[in-house]
């Protein structure tokens, strides 16, 4: 023990390096899942015309911004799971386009909640007038409704055929 500094600094430095290792693996976080989460807000987002317009708002930022985290080599964990966060919430707020009732479907229940509203006997939230509002004329009417059953009955692939 002639050089006791000495063996503290081996001991920081071996703590030091021990530490790099640490965050370099954190760096190394898992992008797997954003990996997935980008694919899918990517194909909802080239088939924007099958969504309720209001409700993928948002969604192209979060994806851009993920798409970022994904590239950066240096991203933490933390910051993926950030934007993984960030992705799904977004995603979890798209709504077809005829979806009136909200189930992520689109079929003849759609169709007959539109019925019950255009004959008032029940009221539809914003987001639900505006997927019923398939054909865009800014009307809920008989039209949508055709069409809603029309895409039900896979007679169309899409409310822009
Ligand atoms: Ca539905
Ligand atoms: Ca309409």
């Amino acid at each position: 023990m002639d050089h006791p500094e000495a063996e503290d600094q081996d001991i920081d430095e071996a703590y030091y390096g021990l530490q790099e290792a640490m965050s370099g693996l954190q760096i190394r976080g898992n992008k797997e899942e954003l990996q997935d989460a980008i694919n899918k807000a990517s194909e909802i987002l080239m088939n924007k015309d099958k969504y309720v317009e209001s409700s993928i708002k948002g969604l192209e930022e979060a994806n851009t911004n993920a798409s970022l985290v994904l590239t950066d080599k240096d991203a933490l964990q933390s910051e993926i799971n950030k934007a993984l966060d960030i992705l799904i919430g977004k995603m979890l707020e798209v709504r077809y386009l005829g979806d009136v009732n909200g189930d992520s479907k689109v079929d003849t229940s759609d169709a007959s909640f539109l019925l019950k509203y255009i004959a008032e006997l029940t009221d539809l939230s914003e987001e639900s007038l505006e997927a019923a509002d398939v054909n865009k004329d800014q009307e809920q009417d008989g039209k949508d409704v055709t069409q809603i059953l029309r895409f039900s009955a896979d007679i169309m692939d899409s409310f822009n055929d």
